[in-house]
């Protein structure tokens, strides 16, 4: 993991399926996101899927059908994942919108994960510019790799579960 204060997290996810929810606002970053995802994933040893949603509102309406608490994704744990990493990126605008969303998002993978008990990745950017999000997401010249971390967390905590 990268920034200050974060640990250095290793982990052995062989076995463990994760599906990874992601928004498509801002492409640049969202590439970048998923590539460093993948990057972990592919490190971690990790089996995974892809689901892509329009916006971060989205992620958790999502992150709910595949934990098995709503719709048609409910049923046996067996086809349950181990874990769900969700990314995605809101830059402020000049409205209120940045903060429901970012506030919707976060409450809404927030439930999902605590009720479900699947560990969520919590792969949001929330900046005030592109510039803010592009430094962090994971691409040649950033300085940090949300994605990755996002993903090693969601394994981390999985594996000790
Ligand atoms: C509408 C909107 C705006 C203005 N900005 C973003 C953003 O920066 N990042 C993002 O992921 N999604 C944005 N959205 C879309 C909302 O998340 C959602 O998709 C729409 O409000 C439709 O429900």
């Amino acid at each position: 993991m990268s920034g200050h204060g974060a640990p250095q997290v290793r982990v052995d996810g062989r076995g463990l399926r994760v599906v990874v929810i992601a928004a498509s606002w801002h492409t640049r970053v969202m590439d970048g996101l998923l590539e460093g995802a993948r990057r972990a994933l592919r490190d971690a040893g990790a089996d995974w899927t892809e689901v892509r949603v329009p916006g971060s509102f989205e992620l958790p309406v999502a992150a709910s059908r595949l934990a098995g608490l709503t719709g048609r994704a409910s049923g046996d744990a067996a086809g349950l994942p181990d874990a769900i990493v969700a990314l995605g990126v809101v830059i402020r605008g000049g409205t209120p919108h940045f903060d429901y969303v970012c506030a919707a998002a976060t409450n809404g993978l927030t439930d999902v994960s605590v009720r479900s008990g699947i560990p969520v990745g919590f792969g949001l950017l929330t900046c005030d510019n592109e510039e803010q999000a592009l430094d962090r997401a994971g691409l040649a010249g950033s300085s940090e790799d949300k994605g990755a971390e996002a993903v090693q967390a969601a394994v981390a905590t999985a594996v000790v579960l």
